[in-house]
């Protein structure tokens, strides 16, 4: 199994985190990447399969796939032990939803971020914040009786946490208050997948003098 993927990719993190979680024997492959040039020159393999033109993609003999939460489906299929989806119908929806929101609706306002490019004082990046922290409050108050986002252990918190981590770099990380998050965010840094695969990324950013976040 090859995972195309790269240094600073928030969703790349997701896959490596849960391909570590699983202990899948399987290569990963940086497509190049730089704070200059971004993804330019386009990896060949992620220009052939993907019309998004985005990484992570995973390769398993005659299975090409691309997205984060179709390689999370994949792997779960194919190696269900440790189970990374709640057991429970109902957990599982809501864990599901959690890792969408995380993915698509917390991602929002990162891109906006993003976008801002480290200036968090213009009025669409103070908007952005503003809901970044509205929605910490929510996954905040759902910690506040739960060890983990669904219930056990799940894609939903691994999604999260990477959104979280990388919001940190640019200006939104939760705030103190949030101390159920804050919590929790030393619970999955604790987890040897997600430690060493942020370990990775920090030293990536190290190299290129951007400071890590610290959990
Ligand atoms: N929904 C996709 C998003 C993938 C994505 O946005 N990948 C970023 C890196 S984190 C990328 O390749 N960006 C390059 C670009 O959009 O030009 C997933 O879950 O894999």
């Amino acid at each position: 199994m090859k995972l195309v993927t790269g240094p600073l990719s928030m969703f790349g993190a997701k896959t490596q985190i849960a391909i570590a979680e699983k202990g899948i024997d399987c290569e990963i492959e940086m497509v190049p990447f730089s704070i200059q040039h971004r993804y330019s020159p386009l990896h060949p393999e992620v220009e052939r399969l993907n019309p998004k033109r985005q990484v992570p993609l995973l390769f398993d003999g005659a299975v090409q796939i691309f997205d984060s939460t179709q390689i999370f489906e994949y792997i779960e299929h194919k190696f269900p032990s440790p189970a990374l989806w709640p057991a429970g119908t109902a957990e599982r929806a809501e864990a599901r939803l959690l890792e969408l929101k995380s993915d698509e609706v917390f991602f929002q306002d990162f891109k906006t971020l993003m976008s801002a490019a480290g200036n968090t004082q213009t009025p669409e990046a103070r908007v952005a914040i503003e809901n970044m922290q509205g929605y910490y409050r929510a996954m905040d108050d759902l910690l506040a009786s739960r060890e983990w986002l669904a219930g056990s252990y799940s894609y939903a918190d691994i999604a999260f946490l990477c959104a979280s981590w990388f919001a940190s770099i640019l200006g939104g990380a939760p705030g103190v208050e949030f101390r159920h998050v804050g919590d929790w965010r030393k619970r999955m840094i604790a987890r040897p997948a997600v430690n060493q695969t942020m370990k990775e990324i920090s030293a990536f950013l190290s190299r290129n003098g951007i400071p890590a976040p610290v959990i």
